[in-house]
C-alpha cells in the first residue's frame, strides 16, 4: 500500500524551506529571528504563568516555528490555483479582509490550517491578496497590465500535475511530497528579471506601486516572512536601538496584561536591483516591496468582543484626527491605551462577559461533586468556580484589516493611500477563489464548544 506524506508534514517542509529561502534573499529577516528567539526566551522565564499557559495550549512546542507570509496575486485563475496548492499543505482559506476601505486596492484571504493539533503540528499562514485591477482608473493602463498577467504562469507545470495528482489519489508519496515542495517554492522566489519595459513599470508604479510589484513580475515573491514574539516592545526597541527603520507605530490593540487579537510591527522595505526586459531592451532599475515583520498574538474575540476593540481603535483614530504616523505616534499610543480602559484585561472577566474565546481543561480532581454538569453558562460559571474545570486562551490565527492596511501603506509608502469608489465584495473574492472562504468565529466556537464538550464528558463518567 502506498503511504502518503501527511498534510501537516508537507506544510511544515514548506514553511522550513521558505524560512531558508527568505534568509537568503532578506538577511535582516535571519537577524529577527535570532532577536524573536532570544525574547521568546528572556519572556519565559521571566513569565512563569505564560509558559504554563502556552505548554497547556499546545503553543509553547510551535513558537519556534511559528510564521506568516504575505503574497499579493493578479488573476482570478492565480487566486484559485493557490487554494488548490494550499490545500495539499493542508491550509485553507480564513476570513474576508477587504484593504480598499483603507486606499488599498486588493482584497485577501489567510490561508492557514483550522484544528488545533494540525495549527499546533504547523501554525504557517500565507495572508494572500488579490489585486483589484477594476480600480485602476486608467483604461490603458489596465488593459496592458491584464496582458501583462495574462502572459505569465506563475506556478510550474509539475507543480500543477502534482497538485492534481494530490485531488484525484488523496495524497502524495515520500518522493512526490518532496519534488512539490521544491516546485512550490519556485512560486514563492525573488526574480530580479521583470518581464516588462521600464516604461510600463514606471506607469504602473505611478497608479499605485503596489500594482506594480504584482503586474511588472514573473511571479508572486514572498514580500515578508514574520515571526511571532511574546513581547512586541522589548523586539521594537531592540530593533529601534541597533538601527533598523522601524515603523512608528505598533498596528492592532495596545500593550495589555492579556493580549487581545494581534499587534504587529513592520520595517521599512527593501531596494532591490531590477533587470526590466520586454524582448527587446534590457534596461536596469529598482524596486522596494519586500520587508521584515513582528508580530505578537492574543485571545481570539468573539463577534461581542471584536465589536468591543472595532469601536474602540475607531474612537482612538477619530480622537486622533490623522492616520498614525511618524509624527503624531506619540500621542495616538497614549489615546489608544486610553480608550481601551474600557475593555476588560484579565481572563476572568473576558471570559465572564463573553468577550473572547476559551479552552476549557479538567483541573487535577475530576470531581463534580454536586454540581450540575452541563453546558449551559451558570452550570459551567459554577464548575469553574469550584475549580473543577480551568480556563486557557484560544490564540487569534488571523489577521486584521485596519492593521494590514498600516502594513501596506508603511512599505508602499503613506501616499499609494487612494479613495476607491467600491463596495466590499466578499462574493466577487469567493468567486475567484472558487470556494469560500471559512468564517473564523465559527472555528473559534467549535473549538471552544470541543473542549468544553470533551470535559464534561470526562466528568459525567467520572460521577457515574
Ligand atoms: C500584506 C500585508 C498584511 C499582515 O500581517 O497584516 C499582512 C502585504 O503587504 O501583502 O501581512
Ligand atoms: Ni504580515
Amino acid at each position: 500500500m502506498t503511504h502518503w506524506i501527511s498534510s501537516n508534514e508537507i506544510r511544515s517542509r514548506f514553511s522550513a524551506l521558505m524560512s531558508d529561502m527568505y534568509q537568503k534573499e532578506v538577511p535582516l529577516y535571519g537577524d529577527l529571528i535570532d532577536l524573536v528567539k532570544d525574547i521568546n526566551q528572556q519572556t519565559l522565564r521571566q513569565q512563569p504563568a505564560l509558559k504554563q499557559q502556552l505548554q497547556q495550549t499546545g503553543e509553547l512546542a510551535r513558537l519556534s516555528q511559528e510564521r506568516h507570509g504575505a503574497i499579493r496575486l493578479g488573476s482570478a485563475a492565480e487566486l484559485s490555483n493557490m487554494r488548490r496548492v494550499f490545500a495539499v499543505m493542508g491550509m485553507y482559506p480564513v476570513g474576508y479582509y477587504d484593504l480598499v476601505p483603507s486606499g488599498v486596492p486588493v482584497h485577501s484571504t489567510a490561508f492557514r490550517a483550522i484544528d488545533s493539533d494540525d495549527l499546533n503540528a504547523c501554525p504557517f499562514r500565507v495572508f494572500t491578496s488579490l489585486l483589484r485591477l477594476e480600480l485602476i482608473a486608467d483604461p490603458a493602463l489596465r488593459e496592458a497590465a491584464q496582458q501583462a498577467l495574462s502572459k505569465r504562469q506563475i506556478f510550474s507545470d509539475r507543480a500543477l500535475a502534482l497538485t492534481q495528482q494530490f485531488e484525484q489519489q488523496g495524497g502524495l508519496n515520500q518522493q512526490d511530497a518532496q519534488t512539490f515542495v521544491l516546485e512550490v517554492l519556485e512560486t514563492f522566489r525573488w526574480h530580479t528579471d521583470a518581464p516588462v519595459s521600464k516604461a510600463l513599470y514606471q506607469d504602473l508604479h505611478d497608479q499605485h506601486r503596489l500594482i506594480a510589484d504584482v503586474v511588472a513580475f514573473k511571479g508572486p515573491h514572498i514580500n515578508h516572512l514574520t515571526p511571532r514574539t511574546l513581547d512586541i516592545d522589548a523586539v521594537q526597541s531592540h530593533m529601534i536601538r541597533q538601527g533598523i527603520p522601524a515603523k512608528a507605530v505598533v498596528e492592532g490593540p495596545p500593550r495589555r496584561q492579556c493580549p487581545i487579537l494581534l499587534r504587529q510591527t513592520s520595517f521599512k522595505a527593501l531596494e532591490e536591483k531590477v533587470n526590466f526586459n520586454d524582448g527587446q531592451q534590457v534596461e536596469q532599475g529598482s524596486h522596494t516591496a519586500r520587508f521584515g515583520e513582528i508580530e505578537q498574538r492574543g485571545i481570539a474575540l468573539t463577534p461581542k468582543g471584536r465589536a468591543l476593540y472595532d469601536r474602540l481603535l475607531q474612537q482612538a483614530r477619530q480622537r486622533l484626527g490623522a492616520a498614525p504616523n511618524d509624527a503624531n505616534a506619540a500621542q495616538y499610543v497614549a489615546i489608544l491605551a486610553e480608550e481601551f480602559q474600557s475593555f476588560p484585561d484579565s481572563y476572568a472577566e473576558l471570559h465572564q462577559q463573553q468577550l473572547a474565546y476559551f479552552y476549557y481543561f479538567m483541573q487535577a480532581q475530576p470531581h463534580a461533586d454536586h454540581l450540575e454538569i452541563s453546558q449551559d453558562t451558570d452550570a459551567v460559571n459554577a464548575l469553574l468556580n469550584a475549580g473543577v474545570l480551568a480556563i486557557e486562551p484560544i490564540v487569534y490565527e488571523d489577521f486584521l484589516p485596519v492593521s494590514a492596511a498600516g502594513i501596506f501603506q508603511s512599505n508602499l509608502g503613506e501616499a499609494s493611500q487612494t479613495d476607491y469608489a467600491s463596495a466590499s465584495n466578499q462574493t466577487l473574492f469567493e468567486q475567484s477563489l472558487g470556494a469560500q472562504v471559512l468564517d473564523e468565529m465559527q472555528l473559534y466556537q467549535q473549538l471552544q464548544d470541543k473542549s468544553l464538550q470533551h470535559c464534561l464528558a470526562q466528568l459525567s463518567l467520572s460521577d457515574a
